[in-house]
């Protein structure tokens, strides 16, 4: 089965309310990879690529000012299936409607506040892992527990 990598980030917001530890702790005890991990300050020119998608929604300014709003924290993990798996663990984008146990449904309460950043297919998943870590800041590892995950 094909390993998949997704980037996920906790955003301004999750690091000013101290979520951070909560936050990884979630993709950690699932049991999915983590290759990569930093707190960053990401710069505007960053935000815009990551987010040129959605260039012209009325949104699109604020969402970049949020994301440049103070330091966020970086992550890769990789695993089969992990990106759709992530996008469920994460919840729907707003927050209201997000299901209870997820991320954004047990964390927080507006879509312009909410939380976690989570890739939403295995292309863009290493499009922005790649965009966001330089060569040489990702890992690749054993984990010890590997044996206990997979048969
Ligand atoms: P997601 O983060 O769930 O993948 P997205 O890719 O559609 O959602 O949008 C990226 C971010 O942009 C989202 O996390 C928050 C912001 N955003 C999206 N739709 C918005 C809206 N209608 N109003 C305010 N912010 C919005
Ligand atoms: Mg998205």
């Amino acid at each position: 089965e094909q390993v998949d990598q997704t980037y996920i980030m906790v955003k301004p917001d999750g690091v000013q309310r101290g979520l951070v530890g909560e936050i990884i702790s979630r993709f950690e005890r699932k049991g999915f990879k983590l290759t990569g991990l930093k707190l960053f300050q990401c710069p505007k020119e960053l935000a815009e690529e990551h987010y040129k998608d959605l260039k012209g929604k009325p949104f699109y300014p604020t969402l970049i000012d949020y994301i440049t709003s103070g330091p966020v924290v970086c992550m890769v993990w990789e695993g089969v299936g992990v990106v759709a798996s992530a996008r469920k663990l994460i919840g729907s984008t707003n927050p209201l409607q997000a299901e209870p146990g997820t991320i954004r449904g047990d964390l927080a309460v507006q879509t312009g506040r909410n939380v976690v950043h989570g890739s939403d297919s295995p292309e863009n998943g290493r499009r922005e892992a790649a965009l966001w870590f330089k060569e040489g800041e990702l890992c690749e590892w054993t984990p010890a527990q590997a044996p206990w995950l997979m048969e």
